[in-house]
């Protein structure tokens, strides 16, 4: 009987230990015998790895891998490493259910926002029957990134009524979705756009993209709801804007600095939201078999490059 194959699990703030047995039964129903073993620094001879920001010594110790798994969609982080093997593949969750919950949360705000439901909850609930409810046109609902999660996010908007306009770097076929491509298009698009949701992943070219000149290009009284990075936003500029009034909200997930240090501006800001980084949980069970697939592919002689989530390290994501 052949060896069972070895995956080192490294997933730091993600709990690997909860995450050995998920995939242990993926990859056994994917027919790959396997065997996963918490990576503690000491040479396992693995052939893959399933990784969260894993210690940098992993790509110098385990010399055989022949493709990484991260744990996430974004791979920023990782990208970065030092001593991260330059033809070593890496593959990326595509959605496994992190895509759904992303578009509940941002819906959930653009709800609040559009419909003002924190009027009625808190100490200061307003209680009068007769509110205001709002009857024109929906906003605008322009989505910066229309990948696996954007698209599902523009998707989930424009079934809740919104008009809804995409922004990407080639272009797209979303029912019902306006497809905006490229960086000559950037100012048409955020022109038009009255709730920003920012669902880029970080690269060389989306860094530091919502500076002034571009959050200015919203129409006054924008709101803007940020799930990608939070590198993709100059903060002093975002701020400026919302003090400015040119701006009337911002919702945050993802931060330059995460934990977002107890200091920030954010967090205290009145017309700032700040949640800690959890509106796109990855989810043990969808992600494990998205891992197995993969494995069983690769097993089968599949190029790494020809599967789902091959990370494209020319692009960055
Ligand atoms: P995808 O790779 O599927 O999609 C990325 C999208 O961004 C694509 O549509 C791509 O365009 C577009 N894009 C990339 N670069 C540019 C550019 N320079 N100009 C215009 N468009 C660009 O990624 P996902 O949708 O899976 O994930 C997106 C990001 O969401 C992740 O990278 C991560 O940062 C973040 N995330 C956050 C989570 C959270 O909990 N807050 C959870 C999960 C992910 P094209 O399709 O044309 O290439
Ligand atoms: C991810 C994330 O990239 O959780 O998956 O941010």
């Amino acid at each position: 009987m052949d060896r069972p194959v070895r995956i080192a699990v490294a997933l730091s703030s993600m709990k690997s230990e909860q995450w050995t047995e998920p995939l242990r039964a993926a990859c056994a129903q994917a027919g790959v015998a396997a065997q996963f073993e918490l990576w503690d620094g000491r040479r396992i001879d693995a052939r893959y790895a399933v990784v969260w920001l894993p210690p940098p010594e992993l790509f110098a110790v385990e010399t055989g891998l022949r493709a990484v798994f991260n744990a996430g969609a974004g791979v920023e982080r990782l990208l970065a490493m030092p001593g991260l093997p330059p033809n070593l593949p890496i593959l990326r969750l595509v959605d496994a259910g992190m895509a759904p919950k992303m578009a509940e949360y941002v819906c959930f705000y653009i709800a609040r926002i559009t419909r003002g439901l924190d009027r009625f909850g808190g100490p200061d609930a307003l209680r009068d029957w007769n509110a205001d409810r709002p009857r024109g046109t929906p906003p605008a609902v322009g989505v910066l990134g229309l990948g696996a999660i954007g698209a599902q996010i523009a998707r989930a908007a424009q079934l809740f009524g919104y008009r809804v306009r995409g922004w990407s770097r080639t272009p797209k076929a979303v029912d019902g979705v306006e497809s905006f491509a490229g960086a000559a298009r950037l100012t048409e698009f955020l022109a038009g756009t009255q709730i920003l949701v920012d669902a880029l992943p970080l690269t060389g070219e989306t860094r530091n993209l919502l500076d002034r000149t571009r959050l200015s290009q919203l129409p006054r009284g924008a709101h803007l709801i940020n799930v990608g990075r939070g590198e993709t936003i100059v903060d002093e500029d975002l701020l400026a804007l919302l003090d400015q009034g040119h701006l009337a909200s911002a919702v945050l997930d993802v931060f330059r600095a995460e934990p977002l240090p107890a200091e920030h501006r954010y967090w205290h800001h009145p017309r700032v939201t700040v949640t800690p980084h959890l509106s796109g949980p990855t989810p043990r069970e969808p992600a494990a078999q998205q891992i197995a697939a993969a494995i069983a592919a690769l097993e089968r002689g599949a190029a790494a490059s020809s599967l789902a989530g091959y990370v494209d390290r020319s692009r960055g994501y």
